[in-house]
Parts: C-alpha cells; structure tokens; sequence
C-alpha cells in the first residue's frame, strides 16, 4: 500500500526534527517481525564469524541479515521518508535498539550525526520503527523539539555502562523541560533528523521495548572523514558516486557478506572513533560490558 506523508507530518519534521505515530506496518505485521527477531535470537544468538547476534542487531545488520535490509525496503516506509529526502535513497545502516524490561539501559542526549563523517547534512533521516509497544513507560524516545536547527554541538563521552551509544556520548545542559515524548504503538515509527537532540529511559514496562532504525542518506551526502563510505541503493538511482554501494544479503551470515560485514566494520569504525579517549567499539548492546 502507498503511504503518503501528510502535509501536517512534514511540516511537523521541518519545524521541529522529528515526527512520530507515523504508520509503517499493521500491528499483525509488526507481531509477524517481532516473532523473526525473536526466533533468530533463539537459534543463531551465536551470532557468526566471531561476532554474536547482539553485534550484528546494534551495527550493520542488513549487510548479513536478509531480514533487515527487507525492513528497509518495505515502501510504505520509502514512500515517506522520499517526502523529506527525495526520490533517490540510500540505507547506511540498520540497527536494533532492545531494551528488556526493568533494565537500566538508556541513551543519553545526542545528535547522530556527530560521529558519523558526513558532516552537517539535511540529507539523513532516521526511521525508528516500534516492533513492542513503544510507550513512555517503556522508555520511548523524546526529542527537544527544534534543537535540528543547531549545528553539531559539543558531545561529552562518558563511556557510561547503561548507555545504549558507543561512547556514552551527551550533550550537556538540556533543558529537559522542552523535551517531547514520542510514543509508538507496534508497527508505527518516527522520522528524526540527524541533528535533532534526543534521549530516551529506562524500559519501565514489563515487556520487551524492541525498535528498529533505518538511517536513510541521498547520494548527495558525503563523507568529508574517509572519502567514501558503504550503503545500499534502496530506491531511485545515485548519480553522483559519492557511495560504496553494497547488495543486500542474499541469505543469513553468507560467507562473502560476513567478509564485506569486517570491511564495513573497521572502515567506520575509524570515523567513530575519531577523537575519543576511550576505546569505542560501534555500539554497545544491552548488558555488554
Ligand atoms: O532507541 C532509542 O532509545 C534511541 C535510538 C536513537 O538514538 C536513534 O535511533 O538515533
């Protein structure tokens, strides 16, 4: 089914970086994904090629996963997210965020941007799309309505234990006041632009909070930190040479993709790292140390 963007949600974004209660599956549909994620919990959590399965979940997981980069091409979400970006799309990444009930995983206020080599672009877009009930309760996200319109600011990293990003990394001094919660029933999800300061609680629910986000980018985004970087042409065309262009797994932990999977890996490994005092691995899944 074609699903348009209302004028009303895309004003929403422009004005304020994010908009939420958008529709990206029927809450069978979402159940449906939830069951694929959880059965691959239970028979691969082993993961492949020396990487567990919360590795492939928190970095990259459309490049071995043939169940995410299908996520990513669902075109209920394309068509949306093309009302904002265009008609050309690129995904550079698609990423789990878990939270099991009654933990204390958060994350701390940030911008995505900042670490990512690709500037202070318009041209990425998040999809974080609701696979659990996704409600404030369970630690649903919230946005400081506006804060895209700032440049990159400065990040403080605190390596923190229970922090759901690589480096713990936080904007200091958020007015907590202005923030805005984003709810999300399952199969609904939310657009947040690169620069917009988010954050988001504990799982204070007695369910699992499962979330899945797309990074979107044109071919018009650039990497100014290592040239080039890797992502999957999902729709239109990318004219202008600026990506790697990687297929999409053709099944689950394929030899050749887990090999492009340790390219990928220590390409951007080096542009997140940039500038840390800690070591950085890419992310940081639940109840990792
Ligand atoms: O899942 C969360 O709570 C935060 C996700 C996030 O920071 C992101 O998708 O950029």
């Amino acid at each position: 089914m074609e699903r348009h963007l209302s004028d009303a949600d895309m004003q929403q974004y422009q004005d304020n970086g994010f908009v939420a209660g958008l529709t990206a599956f029927s809450e069978e549909d979402a159940a449906e994904l939830r069951k694929q994620v959880e059965t691959l919990e239970q028979t691969h959590a082993t993961g492949a090629d020396g990487f567990d399965l919360g590795q492939f979940f928190r970095v990259n997981g459309h490049l071995v996963i043939p169940l995410l980069s299908d996520v990513a091409k669902t075109p209920a979400i394309m068509d949306q997210v093309a009302a904002i970006l265009g008609p050309d799309l690129l995904v550079w990444s698609v990423e789990l965020f878990i939270k099991e009930p009654g933990t204390q995983s958060v994350v701390s206020w940030h911008q995505d941007i900042t670490y990512w080599g690709m500037g202070e672009t318009d041209e990425e877009l998040t999809a974080w799309i609701a696979l659990s009930d996704v409600s404030v309760e369970a630690g649903c996200m919230r946005f400081i309505p506006g804060s895209h319109k700032n440049k990159i600011v400065p990040h403080e990293d605190t390596f923190s234990e229970d922090n759901l990003l690589s480096r713990g990394q936080e904007i200091a001094g958020i007015d907590e006041s202005q923030a805005q919660h984003g709810p999300l029933k399952p199969g609904q999800m939310s657009f947040h632009h690169g620069r917009t300061f988010h954050a988001s609680s504990p799982n204070n629910s007695d369910d699992r909070r499962i979330g899945l986000a797309i990074r979107y980018v044109t071919p018009g985004v650039h990497q100014s930190a290592q040239g080039r970087d890797y992502a999957m042409l999902v729709r239109g065309k990318d004219s202008e040479n600026g990506w790697i262009h990687v297929a999409g797994p053709s099944r689950l932990f394929d030899p050749q993709d887990l090999a492009l999977y340790r390219e990928v890996l220590t390409h951007q490994s080096t542009t997140l790292a940039a500038g840390a005092e800690g070591s950085v691995d890419m992310y940081q899944a639940e109840g990792a140390s």
